[in-house]
Parts: C-alpha cells; structure tokens; sequence
C-alpha cells in the first residue's frame, strides 16, 4: 500500500477519537492523522462539513477500497470495519461463543460506562456543573467500570485471553476516570489497566491528537 492509499483520521483529541487511532495501531494498519480542532470550530467549516455534515469527529476516509473513498463518522462502525480489515486481530473469528461474548461486552462498556459518561459531560458543559443528573450519570458510569473486574478476574482481557475492541472501549473511559477508582476495590481491573496501558499501540493511539496536525 502506498501512503496515498492510508486511511485518513479525521479527529480531536477525545475518547472517541483516541480509541479509533488505537484500533488503527492495534490492527497495524496505515494511516495518518488530520487534526480538526474543535476548540477551533473547524468542525463546523464548509470543508469539514462536506465530509461528516453532522460536523462531528471522528471521521475515516479509506482510499484503499475499490472506487469512492470510504468515509465513516461513527466510533463505533469505524471500530468494528477496521477489525473486519485485519481477521482475528481485534475480534474473535470463528468461535460463537466467544463472538457473542465480545458482542456483550463491547455493547456494555458503550451503553453502560462512556454513554452515562458523555451524557454527564454533556451536562455539565450545558448547566456548568454536577448538578441535574451530572453527579449521577458519573457514579452509575464508574459503577459499571468498577463492576468489569469480574470481567477479567480470570481472563487477560475484557472478552478473553486475547486483546479485541473490548479493550479498546474500555481502556480509554478507565484512564479517564482513573482518579475517581478506588483501584484497591477492583485488583482485576488494575492488573489490566496496567497491562493495556503497557501496549506500544494503546500508547501511539493515546498520544495520536498531541500532534498538532499531519502525518503520523
Ligand atoms: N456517535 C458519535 C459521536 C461523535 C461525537 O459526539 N463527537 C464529539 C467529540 S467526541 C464531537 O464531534 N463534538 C463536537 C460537536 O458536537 O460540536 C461517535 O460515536 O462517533
């Protein structure tokens, strides 16, 4: 593949971003970073627009799939098309036990811990604190991360022994909620924490937006 045909990230530095460009490094594939600054509103410009019109990151555009690029602006379709790039890398392949089991997990740290998550963020940028919901939609967030230490009491990872996009979804919620856990509670989750955290490509990926702009 020639770098031409690299996968664009279109993307700021923020949890849905960051965990697109550790399933970019994690898959091994090509890509480079375009950074569209939100601070900056550049989300919200005419050429930006023309490619996502909800004027949201993350966005791919894929040039290395036969006619039009491939453009996707949702985290989580873009998660589970660049797994399907590279079989057995990021997701279970064959087993349906385990294919079921990585479904149920990956869906649980989606709609059970960032969901609640974003939503109490969402709150506090509007009221400019906690309060009207905030504070609780945080406690059930962290509620259900803590509960995942069952979840790796005696596997690796969150769906197995092997790594897969359950981590990916989990690992950037854990970091940022990593000084609201009273890790003492959760020895499961702290070994794993640590362990992904370890990971040259979940480091890449978290670092992916500390460049301003360009190539990676
Ligand atoms: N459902 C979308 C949500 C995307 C989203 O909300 N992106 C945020 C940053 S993480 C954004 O672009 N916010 C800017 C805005 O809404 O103006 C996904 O999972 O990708």
């Amino acid at each position: 593949m020639n770098s031409e045909q690299a996968i664009e990230l279109h993307g700021d530095r923020t949890g849905n971003c960051i965990r697109v460009a550790i399933a970019l490094e994690e898959a091994g594939l090509e890509y480079r970073v375009v950074h569209v600054d939100l601070a900056k509103g550049e989300h919200q410009r005419p050429d930006y627009l023309r490619l996502n019109p909800q004027g949201r990151v993350p966005l791919i555009v894929d040039h290395g799939v036969q006619g039009e690029p491939l453009l996707l602006s949702q985290s989580n379709a873009i998660l589970h098309y660049l797994a399907s790039k590279q079989p057995g890398r990021l997701w279970p392949l064959h087993d349906t036990r385990d294919i079921a089991l990585a479904h149920e997990r990956f869906f649980y740290f989606v709609t059970d811990v960032i969901a609640p998550s974003h939503a109490a963020f969402a709150i506090r940028n509007a009221t400019g604190d906690g309060s009207n919901g905030g504070e609780l939609l945080t406690r059930r967030s962290i509620e259900a991360l803590l509960a995942a230490d069952r979840f790796v009491a005696s596997s690796a990872f969150m769906a197995g022994p092997d790594f897969t996009l359950v981590d990916i979804a989990a690992i950037t919620i854990a970091h940022a909620s990593r000084s609201d856990v009273d890790w003492d509670r959760v020895p499961n989750l702290q070994r794993w924490y640590a362990q992904v955290m370890a990971r040259p490509g979940v480091q890449c990926g978290m670092g992916a937006f500390d460049l301003p702009t360009g190539l990676w």
